[in-house]
């Protein structure tokens, strides 16, 4: 499809439940042999197992959540978030949330709260969460709003509901400004989309909070650009081994450690690899090798998911894969919704 066609919505949304759903599998394993990867895949297809369904974790239920938010107030309401957020961690607790923002969203749930940002200030001795909690669900920002500034500020308000610390918040505005530059059709050229993701976040990076963090953790001057410079060092090699992925850019629970590295996966499988079947295209490519990369893989796949399929688009995803995922026709419909929404607000409604 066209630029922001609704395919490519459907992609973005959908595919990002299943890199959650088939990601659990592995998320928080060290090593994860390709082998076992195809094994996992394979079996999906596999109707006679009758494997059931793969459930999805915190990386969707909170995304649906952004999502249910985004349509119902027809654009950002940090109320209405961050009920909901409190309310799905009390209906379901058991979807392998971490361990820090448990507290957050306990007291989200408090009618007696002023200041709904509060909760994540107080976290990690006043510093905020550096978790990529806040990318995980980033990516529906980018479908709800055309407007780049928009979507910029409206992921950092979204992400800061739970994480307060610059690396935490500006990984989930690098997540959804990927997802953003993908939904228009960006990944049809590797080097500009790089090179556009650095030049936004030089300037989302420039300011004295996120130089501050940076200082305080002892990153780069400006960690989110200094890791995708790396990127685009690693995406120019022909070959680069899983073990460089890991050591250059992470496969970690950090923001720093896991969008980076979904950026990568997207664009290192625009191509056929030696090591993926010949028969995968792009998006199975994509989710079959964050895995591999182990590490957490669940919300490396959901983020990879989210751009991939935000560039491929619905038809790129196998049927069998959908079907073996909770929540995955849900967003379907809900990438319907969102579709309607973004261009109801491009056309200045
Ligand atoms: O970021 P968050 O929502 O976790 C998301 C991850 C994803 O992988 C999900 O799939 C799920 O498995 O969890 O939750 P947080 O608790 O805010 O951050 C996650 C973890 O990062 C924390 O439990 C800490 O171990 C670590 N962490 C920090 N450690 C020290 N200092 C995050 N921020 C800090 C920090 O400032
Ligand atoms: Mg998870
Ligand atoms: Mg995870």
């Amino acid at each position: 499809g066209g630029p922001a066609s609704l395919s490519r919505f459907r992609g973005a949304l959908v595919a990002a439940v299943l890199g959650d759903c088939v990601g659990g599998e592995f998320e928080g394993a060290e090593e994860v042999p390709m082998e076992s990867v195809l094994q996992h895949l394979s079996s999906l297809d596999d109707e006679t197992k009758g494997n059931g369904i793969l459930e999805y974790s915190d990386d969707t239920a909170m995304a649906r959540c952004v999502v249910q938010s985004l349509l119902t107030r027809a654009g950002f309401d940090e109320q209405d978030m961050a009920r909901r957020f409190a309310k799905e961690y009390s209906a379901s607790p058991g979807r392998g949330y971490g361990s820090g923002v448990i507290q957050v969203l306990k007291k989200l749930s408090s009618p007696q709260l002023s200041d709904v940002y509060q909760p994540a200030r107080d976290q990690f001795n006043g510093r905020g969460s550096f978790g990529n909690g806040g990318a995980m669900r980033a990516a529906p920002f980018a479908l709800a709003f055309p407007d780049l500034a928009d979507v910029k500020r409206f992921a950092r308000l979204g992400a800061m509901l739970t994480h307060s610390c610059s690396l935490g918040y500006n990984g989930a505005v690098l997540q959804a400004l990927a997802v953003h530059l993908s939904l228009q059709g960006a990944l049809d050229l590797p080097q500009q989309f790089i090179s556009r993701l650095i030049t936004e976040m030089e300037e989302v990076e420039g300011n004295e909070a996120a130089r501050n963090d940076a200082r305080i953790l002892k990153e780069a001057e400006k960690p989110f650009c200094e890791r995708l410079h790396r990127v685009r060092d690693l995406m120019d090699r022909s070959k680069v081994s899983i073990e460089e992925v890991i050591s250059e850019l992470g496969n970690g629970i950090a923001a720093l450690h896991s969008v980076p590295t979904a950026i990568f996966c997207v664009l290192h499988c625009l191509q056929p690899r030696e090591c993926l079947p010949e028969k995968y295209g792009g998006l199975e490519r994509t989710i079959a090798y964050s895995l591999a990369l182990g590490g957490d893989t669940d919300t490396i796949a959901c983020m990879a998911g989210a751009i991939a399929g935000a560039h491929y688009g619905i038809e790129a995803i196998p049927q069998s894969w959908i079907k073996c995922c909770e929540g995955a026709e849900d967003a379907d419909v809900s990438a319907e919704r969102l579709h309607m929404l973004y261009h109801q607000s491009s056309q200045g409604g």
